[in-house]
């Protein structure tokens, strides 16, 4: 079941509209926001049960609502290139779909935000979704789900990005090859592309030490399901003095769940992962970076009968990586064609924003013209190389891959709808074209989707 449905009333209702969000006591932030709250409502689905949902807009801007990490038909997955109708301004959209698969999913806006920080994910639209599996048996005490954002984002030009905390395996050519271009650009009297940076961070909607502590009790186990839903940054999360068993990555369980100290996600990636309560105190449980740290990114883990200051120490370095969590000595089916990507960066290039390519082709809006046609049924692998210093949480709208390929290793059995492909690295993915009609593949970064990091597949 698909589309707009005529008449019968709406299992869920969302309502876009702009809000005051208190991500303070008495620090109260303008956006948009579903049904007046930061993050939106959790929607709870069940796998393989129809679900009807109305889209009230009550802004001025049509908008677009995304069903990220869903196998949806194009006509409500949520994204203009794809052809999904837009929520009309001051107007309404009556979904049907089936939601699947299970696991952690999400809903967000698709708007392009462009140069508008009051625009797209720059705004609170985001929301959770769990689609419960016909048979879960739970192997933990209680859920507690987290939602990353930051508020307030302003421009900057230049930047680094640390990307440290993943394996080191540059590919010398394209390190070569993006630093020739950027040193090119710069010659020419260019000055470095915007970069978006943000006042304030918030798990939950709130600052760190004023939200409502996760109370837990020795002994617990608790399934922690977080969510980045930054527009454009990459998040860690680390709990001083305990391990996350992550058990899924997207939502999709993991092969092999091990033990981390710290976990991190590229913009809309999702990690579901147990923690043990078996360190009592009053923690700090946050971002490594001290200054995101330092405004807001964090929230407070408080054992019961356990008091004072919230204490956070940072773990020992340690790199993230998704093998990890891979199948043990097992490699992916060969693939039936291999669809191979160059990302480069051309600095500053549309009026002072950086232009992203993809084979050196920016995404025109203006004709949508889908760049690769698939075959429904056929196993494709997209091997992607990274011409660029910048991470890359790379998107496939409407299927999972399997990472194939990863820090110069390959690797079996990890299903997601993000990867992150670091500065100069390659990244390999696997998917089925299962799911017929466009699909649209895209950078993540709203800064780098919205200036040409996007292209579109399509079949029958
Ligand atoms: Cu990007």
């Amino acid at each position: 079941m698909s589309g707009q449905s005529e008449a019968g009333s709406a299992d869920y209702v969302l309502r876009i509209a702009a809000t005051p969000v208190e991500i303070a006591p008495k620090h109260i932030v303008s956006t948009i926001t579903y049904n007046g709250q930061f993050p939106g409502p959790l929607l709870r689905f069940k796998e393989g049960h129809p679900v009807t949902v109305e889209i009230h807009n009550h802004t001025d801007t049509p908008e677009q609502l995304h069903w990220h990490g869903q196998m949806v038909p194009t006509d409500v997955d949520g994204a203009a290139e794809e052809g999904t109708p837009y929520v009309p301004a001051h107007g309404m959209r009556r979904i049907t779909f089936t939601p699947q698969p299970a696991g952690l999913r999400f809903y967000h806006t698709h708007n392009r935000a462009g140069a508008d920080l009051y625009a797209g994910q720059y705004t609170g639209q985001v929301g959770p979704v769990y689609v419960e599996a016909k048979n879960d048996p739970g192997n933990h005490d209680r859920e507690v789900f987290l939602i990353l954002k930051e508020f307030e984002p302003s421009f900057s030009q230049g930047g680094d990005m640390a990307q440290d905390f993943l394996p080191p395996a540059e590919v010398k050519e394209l390190k070569t090859t993006g630093e020739t271009a950027m040193k090119a650009s710069l010659a020419k009297g260019m000055p470095h592309g915007y970069e978006v940076g943000y006042r304030y961070f918030t798990i939950n909607g709130r600052m760190l030490g004023h939200g409502e502590p996760v109370r837990v009790k020795q002994g617990e186990r608790v399934l922690f399901h977080i969510l980045n839903g930054s527009a454009t940054e990459i998040r860690s999360l680390a709990l001083p003095g305990h391990t996350f068993r992550v058990i899924a990555l997207d939502g999709n369980p993991v092969p092999h769940p091990a033990e981390v100290p710290v976990v991190w996600l590229g913009t809309a990636e999702r990690v579901s992962a147990i923690v043990e309560m078996n360190h009592p105190g009053v923690w700090v449980m946050a971002d490594l970076a001290d200054d995101d740290r330092g405004h807001g990114m964090g929230i407070v883990v408080e054992y019961a009968g356990q008091k004072g200051k919230p204490l956070w120490t940072p773990p020992k370095p340690f790199h993230w990586n998704y093998a990890r969590f891979a199948k043990l000595d097992a490699t992916a089916p060969e693939p039936d064609e291999v669809i191979a990507m160059t990302f480069a960066k051309q600095n500053a290039a549309d009026h002072g924003f950086n232009l992203w390519t993809i084979n050196e082709t920016a995404f025109s809006s203006g004709s949508m013209t889908p760049a690769y046609h698939l075959h429904q049924g056929k196993r494709y692998r997209i091997s992607m190389r990274n011409a660029s210093d910048d991470i890359h949480p790379i998107h496939l709208h409407r299927h999972s891959f399997e990472i194939t390929r990863f820090a110069g290793k390959p690797t079996a059995g990890v299903m997601k709808d993000v990867v992150m492909v670091g500065g100069y690295q390659e990244v390999q993915v696997d998917f089925v074209a299962d799911n017929p009609g466009l699909t649209l593949f895209h950078c993540h970064q709203q800064l780098h989707m919205d200036y040409g990091f996007m292209t579109l597949f399509d079949y029958v």
